[in-house]
């Protein structure tokens, strides 16, 4: 079961995301130290980890699985199953190298801002050591807070630009045709991908600070209109990259007092990067997400799950491993890059909905639980998801305990919050007649 859901990495050359690509997910993106190394987007599948702090939502499998040592069960059909942790599969999009001007063509500026359309949240990846300019060449002392402000204006300069474009035949049309607001901007919008949901919620927040008349619309409401489509349409957070770089530690403070507004993530790809190969090539076991990996110095405190045969580590790698632990590790608690992943999912708004045939059991016909997975946006009705899993002639829907919900209209996240849960049982006409 596939979701739309498609967070796409952003940023300058050579600010690592490419780096940030490979290290999170299976991707082998092309890694250079020059500009527009990357012209085709690079694709990969990165994870979102179910963690334990979202049981309070009541709707997270771990708990069942861990507490009951019955993480043999978790055998998902899609994506992963560590320790009864879920590893939900999402899609990772490189978008090349956005510089100043890209929006005007330049570095083939408007072919990579059309990437952007298929982007669900974008991940900007800042080199946050300042060693890169503005158009990736490298450098020192160059501030960062620099690529925050141009890539945000280029966004808005694109979708300005578009608009603008064609604004007063849009007027004209919208008044001939007695449009509504919505309509009328829903239709200048699709191609960026956005929702009538996405509309609505724009309106909402433009309420009072705009005319209402369109007729009347200047620059200003213009601006005002493209800011607040891109907050809603484009959820952004900031990856500080690079951060294993002792420079980083001059600008990182100073960006998340410029920004708060933000989620920003202090990263660092290239230790993910590390940490994960030698995993994979038998030197460590790595928890992925957290500032924690056992060698074979320390084997016997692997935790079951992490389990395996591990091989020594030569003096030279032993050395850039501690290197890795002093100047990230310790410093930020784990590399981050998990955690833009985390944030990401939370950002746009989307819940895991695990699809059962069994609400007592979770099986769904075989021994083994939670096989399925949906992640979904939290504004999805329960009609649509039953839609997705091919339920389509349901009579009822019924979650843990029993509880029936009749009202087909019904969004995920009034779910979430009654704390009825997200596992549901489809009740399916031809069953119930046998
Ligand atoms: N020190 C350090 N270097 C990094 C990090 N991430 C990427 N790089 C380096 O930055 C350069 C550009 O990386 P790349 O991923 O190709 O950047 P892209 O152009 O944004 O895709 C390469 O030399 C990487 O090794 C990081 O976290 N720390
Ligand atoms: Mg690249």
């Amino acid at each position: 079961m596939s979701s739309s859901f498609v967070v796409a990495c952003v940023g300058k050359p050579s600010a690592g995301k490419s780096s940030f690509l490979n290290a999170v997910s299976d991707a082998v993106a092309k890694v250079g130290n020059y500009p527009f190394t990357t012209i085709e987007p690079n694709k990969g599948v990165a994870y979102y980890k179910v963690l334990p702090n979202a049981l309070a939502e009541g709707w997270h499998i771990i708990i069942l699985i861990n507490r009951f040592q019955k993480e043999h069960l978790c055998k998902p059909r899609h994506g992963k199953c560590i320790m009864g942790n879920r590893y939900i599969p999402i899609q990772m999009l490189d978008v090349a190298g956005l510089v100043p001007g890209a929006s005007e063509g330049k570095g083939l500026g408007n072919q990579f801002l059309d990437d952007l359309r298929h982007a669900s949240v974008l991940v900007h990846v800042v080199d946050a050591s300042g060693s890169t300019n503005e158009k990736g060449e490298a450098t020192v002392g160059y501030d960062p807070s620099n690529d925050i402000k141009w890539l945000i204006s280029e966004i808005h300069a694109w979708i300005f630009n578009n608009l603008k474009k064609n604004w007063p035949n849009v007027v004209r049309r919208h008044n001939a045709k007695s449009s509504t607001l919505e309509e009328t901007l829903q239709n200048q919008w699709s191609g960026y991908g956005a929702t009538p949901l996405h509309t609505i919620k724009v309106l909402v927040l433009l309420s009072g600070k705009i005319p209402e008349n369109i007729s009347i619309w200047d620059d200003t409401s213009l601006n005002c209109l493209v800011e607040t489509f891109i907050k809603v349409r484009f959820p952004m957070i900031i990856a500080l990259n690079k951060a294993d770089l002792t420079e980083s530690n001059h600008y990182i403070e100073n960006l998340y007092n410029l920004y708060p507004e933000y989620t920003m993530i202090v990263c660092s790809a290239l230790a993910e990067t590390f940490l994960r190969k030698l995993d994979k090539q038998g030197f460590l076991a790595y928890v992925d997400g957290t500032d924690t990996f056992y060698t074979l110095d320390n084997a016997e405190l692997v935790p079951k799950g992490y389990n395996k045969p591990m091989k020594e580590l030569d003096e030279r790698t032993k050395s850039r491993l501690e290197k890795v632990q002093d100047l990230v590790l310790y410093r930020f608690g784990n590399t981050g890059v998990q955690e833009v992943i985390q944030s990401a999912v939370e950002l746009g708004d989307m819940i895991p909905v695990y699809p059962v045939s069994n609400i007592n059991n979770f099986t769904s016909g075989d021994q083994y639980v939670f096989r399925d997975v949906i992640l979904t946006h939290s504004s999805t009705r329960i009609k649509d998801i039953s839609r997705k899993i091919g339920a389509i002639n349901f009579t009822s829907v019924v979650t843990i305990g029993n509880v029936q919900i009749s009202d087909f209209c019904l969004f995920l996240d009034r779910m979430s919050h009654a704390g009825s849960g997200l596992y549901m049982n489809f009740i399916i006409l031809s069953e119930q007649n046998n």
